[in-house]
């Protein structure tokens, strides 16, 4: 199903730096079951901002242009157009209400799902972009529909905090069955971006294609579009893949001996940065006799509860009942937002747990001879004399 399109690169890297991966949507391959796709459909949000006879719409921003608010897979997203030149400009929002995935679509891409009604933000040229606070889940994809005769656009990637972000490795999803734009990586690292350029002489019938984003830290995708004449536009709208749930990479230290006190700690991540839920978290000890497990049910659990989080630790006692076995720090990890829990997993064995130290065996304690008054007075003489000599002798 994913292939690099090795003529496609050849031809483009006599230009530019060669993109990641050019991917096929194959017919009934369902890559888009279970996908998310912005949507903009809070009632009365205007079609148009700008109508490119030079009339503004509704959802203007205060200095013109215009915004709407949208999701994304649970997340708020915006769609913004800002004031640019209105007699020229063609912008605006559809909502699901509008338009369909697209045309010309490969058979079974979908799974059981209908296909999807995006939202989606439209601009024929000029600057446009979307945006979150926090990044677009891995694998986010920007699909851009209806690449009409003379339309071009570029498409560049920004971080959170403003800095572009290199598109060089981003992949191209070829999904419509006709009509892919050329497409081409831009610039240079660490600065690179996308060029598409309609192949089409007239109209397309609203096929669709994509770019999918393989940095986690993308949070605005700046559109720029040229065409010569007015009217006319490009569709965008934005698709998450499924969310996918968090994992763990669980530690156990301290030393493995009846009486230690171990400590189990963690590592937690998310494709998709979905927060930890700490209150959710769970861990077990487990004991075993078998120097491996595939999870804890396979032992015998000793402790268990919820972590409070990857950023502390659990403190395990090793009791006398765990000697001579292995012990198994076993988590499972949710997050507070997106699928979860997540899968347990255990550490690698650790022990086999050995005894307590034997203390040192108490030896029976010899008498001290002590001396008595007389014998006190008796060696005092004696070093007064030895000290006296000395002194005779340094000054003689
Ligand atoms: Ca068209
Ligand atoms: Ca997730």
């Amino acid at each position: 199903m994913i292939k690099k399109s090795i003529s496609l690169s050849i031809v483009c890297c006599l230009f530019s730096p060669a993109y990641s991966a050019e991917i096929t949507i194959e017919p009934n391959s369902n890559y888009f079951e279970n996908w998310r796709f912005s949507a903009f459909e809070p009632a009365g949000q205007g079609l148009y901002y700008y109508d490119g006879s030079g009339n503004r719409g509704p959802n203007s921003l205060p200095s013109g242009g215009g915004q709407n608010s949208g999701t994304l897979d649970g997340r708020a997203i915006s769609w913004t157009v800002p004031e640019q030149d209105a007699a020229r400009i063609t912008a605006g929002v559809f909502t699901s209400n509008y338009n369909t995935f697209g045309t010309n679509l490969p058979a079974g891409i979908f799974g059981p799902n209908p296909t999807p009604r995006p939202g989606q933000g439209f601009l024929n040229r000029g600057n446009g972009q979307f945006s979150s606070a926090t990044p677009f889940p891995l694998g986010t994809t920007l699909f851009f529909q209806d690449v009409d005769s003379s339309e071009t656009a570029a498409y560049r990637f920004y971080d959170c905090a403003g800095n572009i972000i290199d598109a060089g490795d981003f992949d191209f999803l070829k999904i419509s069955t006709i009509n892919t734009p050329n497409h081409s990586i831009q610039g240079t690292t660490p600065n690179r971006y996308w060029n598409i350029v309609t192949t089409v002489a007239g109209n397309d019938p609203n096929t669709v294609n994509g770019i999918s984003i393989r940095s986690p830290s993308v949070c605005r995708i700046d559109i720029q579009g040229t065409r010569p004449g007015t009217g006319g536009s490009i569709n965008y709208f934005l698709g998450a893949p499924p969310n996918v749930v968090p994992t763990a990479v669980p530690t156990i230290s301290g030393t493995t001996q009846v009486g230690a006190t171990i400590a189990g700690t963690y590592t937690y991540s998310d494709n998709e940065s979905d927060i930890e839920n700490p209150a959710e978290t769970t861990y077990k000890f487990v004991i075993s006799s078998n120097a491996a497990i595939a999870n804890s049910a396979e032992g015998t659990t000793v402790a268990s509860g919820t972590t409070g989080g990857a950023s502390g630790s659990v403190p395990y006692t090793l009791q006398s009942g765990d000697l001579n076995l292995y012990i198994y720090y076993c988590v499972i990890p949710a997050a507070q937002t997106g699928a979860s829990p997540g899968v347990e997993v255990c550490t690698a064995a650790s022990g086999p747990i050995t005894d307590k130290p034997i203390p040192p065996t108490p030896t029976t304690p010899t008498a001290v001879p002590t001396l008595g008054a007389w014998g006190l007075i008796s060696i005092s003489s004696i070093l007064a004399g030895f000290g006296l000599m000395r002194s005779r002798r340094r000054s003689a």
